[in-house]
């Protein structure tokens, strides 16, 4: 099922347009941070907007933004101007995130190494994906998952199946914390094309432009 060649590409595609850039502009913007903040204060309420917790959702997302645009933009030292032409100020394109990713893939050699603004999206994509609040994640829980967030809900089985190893298949099928975060570590920053980490945020599709 896993294509053989390098889906690093199409997976940070689809996270990129599915997850981040919520308008579908093309650019990450302090405005799709805030609107993925109001929808994690509304989810975590069960639907209800509440001003102070959709408040602290905006304030916890701004702090990821702040990271990222220090991080992504050709502002920083580590860019050079190419391309500085048909920039926008205050925004980051998939090319700018790549090459973030590119530089984390350099920088961190596992899970704890990731900047803190993608451990704390770890941190609340495992909260959010363990839907029986046991501390592990299951086939089950990655289901409700990939429904929840209108995935490929027929691919979740043999997506989930694929990030087994041989010392999961022996431990019930069932992912630990640790195995969680080392196949979210992988998923940034693995371009293996048969790294198991790549289904960790859910079955992608292929969003090549
Ligand atoms: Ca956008
Ligand atoms: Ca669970």
């Amino acid at each position: 099922m896993a294509s053989l060649k390098d889906n690093y590409k199409e997976r940070h595609l689809f996270n990129f347009y599915k997850s981040w850039d919520l308008d579908g502009d093309g650019w990450l913007t302090a405005e799709d941070f805030m609107s993925n903040a109001e929808t994690l204060a509304v989810l975590q309420r069960h639907g209800k907007w509440e001003e102070d917790v959709v408040a602290r959702w905006r304030s916890y997302l701004g702090g990821w933004w702040d990271i990222l645009l220090a991080e992504a933009t050709p502002s920083s030292p580590d860019f050079s101007n190419k391309g500085s032409s048909d920039r926008r100020s205050g925004a980051v394109s998939f090319e700018d995130w790549a090459r973030f990713l590119k530089k984390v893939s350099i920088l961190a050699d596992s899970y704890r190494e990731l900047p803190d603004f993608l451990k704390a999206y770890g941190n609340l994509l495992f909260v959010r994906m363990d839907y029986n609040k046991d501390g592990l994640i299951c086939v089950k829980d990655y289901r409700i998952y990939v429904a929840k967030n209108n995935m490929d809900i027929m691919r979740s089985n043999d997506c989930y199946a694929f990030m087994l190893s041989s010392t999961d298949l022996r431990n019930d099928s069932i992912l630990s914390r640790q195995r969680f975060d080392e196949l979210f570590y992988e998923y940034w920053t693995s371009h293996h094309p048969a790294c198991r980490g790549q289904y960790i945020l859910g079955p992608y599709e292929n969003m090549s432009l």
